[in-house]
């Protein structure tokens, strides 16, 4: 398959500033009628080349002729002819939504009709230039049945509607704003809305509608509320208001990824709009509001301002993601949220840097874009704006944002011109900043410090690497922002105050005068630059940090890397020193000062995965016997303030606010270390703590806990959790996640088990996702020695291609990390990737995730 580079990028040859769509929607077979203005752009010979893909023109009309030659299909591309500079082109295809597994495109879900466009799924739907840089005003016309679909939505505002013949009806919308065909869209179904209404502040009226089930109604408030404090914070942070008239949501069942921002017409995943206490948790709660925040924002980072070509997504998806990340920190805690935020970016965006996979936010070359909507152009791309923030201070970026959303608006930019609008804006040189979009890896920085008591002076050096990753061996220093200040030991007083230092080069040293107490160094806090730090600092440094340090993020980091010092010692040696971690623990849980929600995240101990991730070779057995095995001894240790911890959560009457999911996210911690301390009531703690529960947070922690054993509260539990939700697909992924995730030795089994369960199916993502992607990222069983963990993720690749290639793809990168892991296990995770590739027909998204593995 050939190779898309960014280098290769050329202006197209014809825009299209006008296009009528027309359907006759049906899901057997849907006819689409499309009308397009198009003009010669610069001065050229070259024809008109439409994208296509599985489209059969039954018609070709250029000014109202029919064209009989004069156009020809390379591959799937229609090529057309035209002498002049202007011209009206009418296709007609046909299609068939109700067959089209892969949804992208048109496709039916749940007895409805909707699209999924981006990034290339318009040219599944007609003929067209499908890329970012081609921008039109999209006037659509639908017909269908109208007892089967009553409601019909498009982008933009409704212009027209009627009765058609033999029980059809139509609706007109027209979108007045100039947009790429990635943001197109449609639905049509048998939907009921919660509507509401927003007035923006210069006084807009907007009417607001989340379409869904009409059972499903009830579940739609906190989505809503969501959305209307967005689109209030969006003003105020960073002054951007709506701008049409109406703004409607569609949840549909069937998804391959969280959410779409299309033009006035998002389109979600179901799990990212339906909940209530009964059946969602509070990270569903928590997720479905940032995903909210996140695709409105879009309707100024990638709507209004689009991206020029898709290697610069991160342009969108990392801003974006940084707007929502603000978002969600001023809705609750910002101190946790940062947390959350890095322990995301740690767990699937530090492997993918580290691995064959690897790729700057700014992507050279791809075969297949749908493989380039990772954490490393999300996530990544969101703390690359991040220390733009940092660097410029607020106020500085803002000027920054307003200068670059007024420049480009109505254009499709580059990730260049949101860097040359910071610069313009704030006068801020950022010459070797720009290496951050072109660098792939995570740098690894060196701090140590020296203090020199007797002359109160202090020394830090710092020095920064930024590691080799495919087809990029030599890096040059980027500036990497870091927060840092002195703490005093034993005073726990800042001896030297915090400040910004940016390490330009590969190696600095700073010089503090008048340091009278022993200094310990507290760097890079809130987690000011997505980087590793290697220091100098032991365990007693860690733990008076993990105290004392008046930064959360740097608080809650110190006791991480204490734990993590611990667990990596402990697998090089066999031996492992409790005491400090234990301790560290008890003086957390008792401190008066912290918030639980805070003590939640300090008092968990690292995953497997990132242990592993810290050794160069893993040997997932021996890692999971390590932190087993101090989980039991901080369980048994503590286990009376465990006990205190759940006493003083467990009158948590249900609420959807910060302090209580603070105690509801602390009461099962503390019921986990119970239970694997050996406490003989666990068992039945956690029965009662399910059955009694008043919310799915509280339930569905109970039932993560019990499937780790072998009590036969489990199997109860289990049976119970599917009798109360078989009904409730959302729900039921929790219990297929539930087993997935258990630390069991016999999880591979049972996973396969569950994969022949009657209701385990290929067709819908989030299921296969519950099952499938939650099982590879459980370390110990994906990493079962007997290989079959590999062999099943292998068959489900293979056999999700067939269905849904952008689904399969991600499922190859657990498989990619075999250079990673202890000879035997490697040899078999590569002769599953070898086995993979031989399969014939694989899809382009598969292969080049499987082939870039093996490399
Ligand atoms: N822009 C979409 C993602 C589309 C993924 C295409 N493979 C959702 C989002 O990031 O908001
Ligand atoms: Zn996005």
């Amino acid at each position: 398959p050939p190779v898309i580079r960014r280098a290769d990028y050329q202006a197209p040859d014809w825009l299209v500033p006008e296009i009528a769509l027309d359907f006759a929607l049906d899901p057997a077979l849907t006819v689409v009628k499309a009308r397009l203005t198009v003009t010669r752009n610069g001065a050229h010979g070259r024809p008109l080349r439409l994208d296509g893909d599985g489209l059969d023109p039954v018609s070709i009309a250029v000014d109202g002729e029919m064209l009989a030659d004069a156009w020809r299909m390379d591959g799937p591309v229609l090529v057309i002819d035209l002498p002049g500079d202007a011209h009206v082109v009418e296709t007609e295809v046909r299609l068939s939504p109700e067959t089209n597994s892969q949804l992208m495109g048109l496709y039916a879900s749940g007895g409805l009709l909707c699209t999924q466009c981006e990034a290339e799924g318009f040219r599944r739907i007609t003929f067209f230039p499908d890329r970012p840089d081609v921008l039109s005003r999209y006037h659509v016309r639908m017909a269908a049945d109208k007892t089967r679909f009553p409601v019909l939505l498009a982008n933009g505002d409704p212009v027209a509607q009627g009765d058609g013949p033999d029980g059809t009806h139509w609706a007109e919308w027209h979108d007045p704003f100039p947009k790429p065909c990635y943001l197109f869209a449609l639905v049509a179904g048998d939907l009921a809305a919660n509507r509401d209404h927003f007035v923006t502040r210069s006084g807009r009226p907007v009417d607001l509608a989340i379409w869904v089930r009409e059972a499903d109604l009830p579940k739609t408030a906190h989505a809503m509320q969501a959305l209307k404090t967005s689109m209030a914070w969006d003003e105020r942070v960073y002054g951007r208001e709506y701008d049409l008239a109406i703004f409607n949501i569609v949840a549909v069942a069937d998804f391959n990824f969280g959410a779409m921002e299309n033009k006035g017409l998002n389109i979600f995943n179901s799990r990212y709009i339906l909940a209530d206490p009964d059946t969602a948790t509070d990270a569903d709660f928590d997720a479905i509001a940032g995903v909210v925040a996140h695709e409105y924002f879009h309707n100024w980072s990638g709507n209004r301002v689009t991206c020029r070509d898709w290697f610069q997504l991160s342009l969108k998806e990392g801003f974006t993601v940084f707007r929502d990340q603000g978002f969600s920190a001023d809705q609750g805690s910002p101190a946790v949220k940062r947390i959350e935020d890095v322990k995301m970016l740690r767990a699937a965006q530090f492997p993918e840097d580290a691995g064959p996979l690897a790729h700057p936010i700014r992507p050279e070359s791809y075969i297949e874009i749908s493989n380039f909507y990772t954490a490393t152009i999300y996530n990544k791309g969101a703390e690359i704006v991040r220390m733009l923030h940092t660097m410029l201070g607020a106020a500085r970026f803002r000027q920054g944002s307003d200068l670059y959303f007024d420049r480009h608006d109505g254009e499709a930019a580059t990730c260049e011109d949101f860097v040359a609008a910071m610069e313009d804006a704030t006068g801020e040189d950022l010459a070797q900043f720009r290496l951050w979009y072109g660098q792939a890896g995570t740098p690894r920085i060196r701090a140590d410090l020296e203090y020199d008591a007797p002359g109160g002076r202090a020394r830090l050096l710092l020095s920064q690497l930024v590691p080799p990753t495919p087809g990029q061996d030599a890096k040059q220093p980027m500036p990497i922002p870091l927060r840092l200040a002195l703490l005093g030991e034993p005073s726990g007083k800042e001896v030297v105050a915090e400040q910004l230092v940016v390490l330009k080069d590969a190696q600095a040293e700073l010089l503090f005068e008048g340091v009278a107490e022993r200094p310990v160094l507290s760097i890079n806090r809130g987690f000011s630059a997505p980087v590793v730090i290697e220091s100098n600092r032991n365990a007693t440094d860690l733990a008076f940090l993990s105290a004392n340090d008046p930064d959360p993020f740097a608080r809650f980091e110190a006791m991480q890397q204490l734990m993590l010092d611990t667990l990596v010692a402990g697998v090089a040696t066999g031996q492992v020193d409790h005491a400090p971690v234990v301790e560290a623990i008890a003086k957390t849980l008792a401190d008066p000062a912290l918030d639980q929600a805070f003590i939640a995240e300090c008092v968990l101990l690292p995953s497997e995965a990132f242990v592993g991730d810290q050794l160069l070779v893993v040997d997932p057995d021996a890692i999971a016997l390590v932190r087993e095995g101090l989980r039991r001894e901080i369980g048994t240790q503590l286990e009376k303030a465990w006990r205190g911890a759940y006493a003083g959560t467990a009158a948590n009457h249900y609420a959807y606010t910060p302090p209580a999911k603070g105690a509801r996210r602390l009461r099962t911690i503390a019921l986990g270390y119970l239970a694997v301390s050996g406490a003989e009531d666990a068992d039945d703690m956690a029965w009662r703590q399910y059955i009694d529960a008043d919310n799915m947070t509280d339930r569905q922690g109970a039932l993560g806990v019990l499937a780790n054993g072998h009590a036969p509260a489990r199997e109860k539990t289990l049976a119970d959790f599917y009798k109360r939700y078989q009904a409730d697909a959302l729900v039921l992924d929790k219990w297929f996640t539930a087993q997935a995730l258990s630390t069991r030795p016999d999880t591979v089994a049972a996973v396969r088990a569950l994969a022949a369960h009657p209701d385990f199916t290929l067709a819908n993502p989030n299921r296969i996702r519950s099952l499938v992607n939650a099982f590879a990222v459980n370390q110990r069983a994906f990493n079962d020695v007997g290989g079959d963990g590999y062999r099943f993720l292998g068959e489900m690749i293979v056999a999700v291609d067939q269905i849904n290639p952008q689904t399969a793809a991600r499922l190859v990168p657990p498989l990619g990390r075999w250079r990673r892991f202890e000879p035997v296990r490697a040899a078999m995770m590569r002769s599953e990737l070898e086995r993979i590739v031989a399969v014939p027909d694989l899809s382009r998204d598969v292969y080049e995730q499987v082939s870039k593995s093996l490399v």
